[in-house]
């Protein structure tokens, strides 16, 4: 068939399929895009001849910004537990580096995005054209390699010969639970529309099988020998389990051998919050008993985590314990010398399976005893009278009833953590391994195109909205609704709250106007949020109490448009975290208060277990 390299990657695309447990689903369900010279007459044109409308073989969706658009892609794909994603395409300069950011995001929280930056010619022809680097040491570097480092495969296609293995190629690594991350085809603008004669089977209906790899049997057994001789075993779940749709077989593997279960912010909600043995969030921004319990345990069993610092208080936290890692990559199994397990989280707990083994009853029930305190903590957080961020936060639990909350970066992230209630595994959705401001609103967008039938809570701060709103245009584009509660605390109270613990005096944290006397301390921005969401088409409805927080969020849901709820907070603190984090802070100053901060660092810093 004579079609252009562009022609044939849409019509390859729109062929490719995933199965996992007898299923079939899309791979890639359509196609995000900001075109320019690097792309409209490439990919461009070949979206248009298909007709790229919702019901084409692969739709087109407008998006406002580049790193939005893979926010968005991952969003979807995490919603989708990974079986499904988003191709993103992009011009050549800004629009492509615009990736660099959403790529990072994707691979670091292991979510499959298919990235197709256009690049500089191929034949050099026209060079340098508008937007080409020219790299003086050579010919060959283009900015699209700062693509290499965030993508678990990278390809750039100079030849249309090499566009049939390149994209078997990528589409194994995106399919490929223990590989995938984002996926880069970087593609030269001559390139993309240079028709070529392509044999026809490249373009038949194609199946990639989602493994489900079981334990290999010395390792099992090595594992459950590990287990059976536990007393006071901790489970940390964490995202992998709900890749794997594995949270009912760890409910009832939990509740059977009553071993205690804890959540990193990619795992909570794999148990319902309510499960007899559900322990609550662990680690810096986890629940106090959560953090007892690891401080206790003797064996700690990590499922699908990547025991990031949050989880582990900096390697702090689990004094005592080994390690039991299942984990489907032997990458992240490996870590702190644990013993390993590499499956997929439910084939591993299907096969480790110990019989009437139980962890000790006295621990099980000391885990009951803990959780119920630090459920009436959460309790007493949520029933303020003025509006706090954790009073905030219950009016939004309770009013979602089973809807979706979305949310990445600031001082929500570690409230959300500790204090959300969460029923199912799809319905707390924190970006937390880039904690990227920015995510919540393009991500949310993402889980709504995912879960149509859910209510989606998109919780942004005032800092992370004024870095990338604009993806409340696509949603009004799309027709597709979201509740977004912009939380206004006039600046950065996350980083403000860690400057002064860190004796850095919350320099440059708050939104102020540049005072008389040269500071960044005058009086508040003159911002109006609320004025700016209503002019990127969402209607807006503002709270300023519970009472009124209340009413808007009922209106919002019963609402069919994109609402935003603008709140201001008032200073309030949740629960005092119980795990520390390590933030270094400055060995000399002049200032008192900082050699003192200093000293409390140095003793934390005697508990790390630094390398294991
Ligand atoms: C893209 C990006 N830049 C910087 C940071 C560092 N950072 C983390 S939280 C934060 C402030 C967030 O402010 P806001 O969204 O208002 O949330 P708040 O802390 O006020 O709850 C910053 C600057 C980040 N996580 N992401
Ligand atoms: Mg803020």
């Amino acid at each position: 068939m004579r079609l252009t390299v562009a022609q044939a990657l849409v019509r390859f695309l729109a062929q490719q399929w995933t199965e996992r447990d007898g299923a079939e689903q899309r791979l890639i369900a359509g196609c995000l895009g900001i075109f320019g010279h690097g792309n409209v007459a490439g990919i461009g044109q070949a979206l248009a001849e298909q007709g790229a409308g919702t019901h084409a073989a692969l739709p087109y969706y407008l998006a406002r910004n580049e790193q939005a658009m893979v926010h968005t892609a991952v969003g979807y794909a995490r919603t989708r537990d990974r079986l499904t994603t988003f191709a993103c395409t992009t011009s050549i300069g800004p629009g492509a580096t615009n990736l660099v950011t959403g790529a990072a995001l994707a691979t670091i929280n292991r979510i499959p995005v298919l990235l197709l930056p256009g690049d500089v010619f191929a034949t050099r022809a026209a060079s340098p054209v508008l937007q080409e680097l020219e790299d003086p040491r050579s010919y060959d570097v283009t900015v699209n390699d700062t693509l290499r480092p965030v993508s678990r495969f990278f390809d750039r296609i100079n030849r249309p010969e090499q566009l049939p293995s390149a994209l078997l190629a990528a589409m194994r690594v995106l399919t490929d639970p223990a590989e995938t991350g984002a996926v880069t085809l970087a593609l030269p603008q001559d390139v993309q529309a240079e028709a070529h004669d392509w044999p026809e089977e490249l373009f038949r209906r194609r199946v990639w099988h989602v493994a489900r790899p079981v334990p290999e049997p010395a390792a099992l057994a090595r594992a459950q020998d590990l287990l059976r001789r536990s007393r006071r075993p901790l489970i940390v779940a964490g995202g992998g389990v709900k890749h794997s749709q594995a949270s009912h077989r760890l409910a009832d593997f939990a509740a059977r051998h009553r071993i205690p279960v804890t959540e990193t912010q990619a795992g909570k909600g794999a148990v319902p919050y309510d499960h007899p043995y559900a322990a609550g969030a662990i680690g810096h921004t986890g629940s106090a008993a959560a953090n007892t319990l690891a401080r206790e345990a003797d064996l700690v069993i990590g499922i699908g985590t990547r025991y990031s610092d949050f989880t582990t208080a900096s390697r702090t936290l689990f004094a005592g314990a080994a390690f039991l890692n299942i984990n489907i990559t032997a990458f992240d199994a490996a870590k702190h010398s644990g013993q390993m397990l590499v499956a997929d989280a439910r084939q591993a707990l299907d096969a480790l399976e110990p019989g009437d083994w139980t962890a000790d009853p006295t621990w099980s029930a000391r885990a009951t005893e803990l959780t119920r305190d630090w459920q009436a903590e959460i309790e007493r957080a949520y029933g303020g009278t003025e509006l706090t961020q954790p009073v905030m936060l219950g009016i939004v639990n309770q009013a979602s009833e089973g809807g979706v909350v979305v949310n990445a970066a600031g001082s929500m992230p570690g409230d959300l953590h500790k204090l959300w209630r969460a029923t199912d595994p799809g319905q707390y959705h924190v970006e937390y391994g880039y904690s990227c401001m920015g995510y919540e609103i393009a991500g949310g967008l993402g889980v709504k195109l995912a879960a149509p039938e859910r209510e989606v809570f998109v919780l942004v701060g005032d800092g992370s909205y004024l870095m990338m709103a604009q993806e409340i245009a696509t949603a009004v584009q799309e027709g597709v609704k979201l509740v977004v509660v912009l939380v206004d605390n006039h600046g950065f109270a996350s980083i403000g709250n860690l400057s002064e613990s860190v004796g850095a005096q919350r320099l440059g944290t708050s939104y102020r106007m540049r005072g008389p006397s040269g500071e960044l301390d005058g009086a508040f921005l003159p911002v109006d949020l609320a004025a700016n969401a209503a002019s990127l088409g969402a209607d807006v409805l503002t709270a300023d109490d519970p009472g009124t927080l209340r009413t808007a969020l009922a209106k919002a849901v019963a609402s069919a448009r994109t609402t935003v709820v603008h709140v201001e907070t008032v200073p309030g603190p949740g629960p005092e975290t119980t795990a520390w984090w390590d933030v270094p802070v400055a060995e000399v100053s002049d200032l008192p208060e900082v050699r003192a901060v200093r000293r409390r660092y140095e003793d934390h810093k005697r508990d790390q277990r630094p390398y294991l």
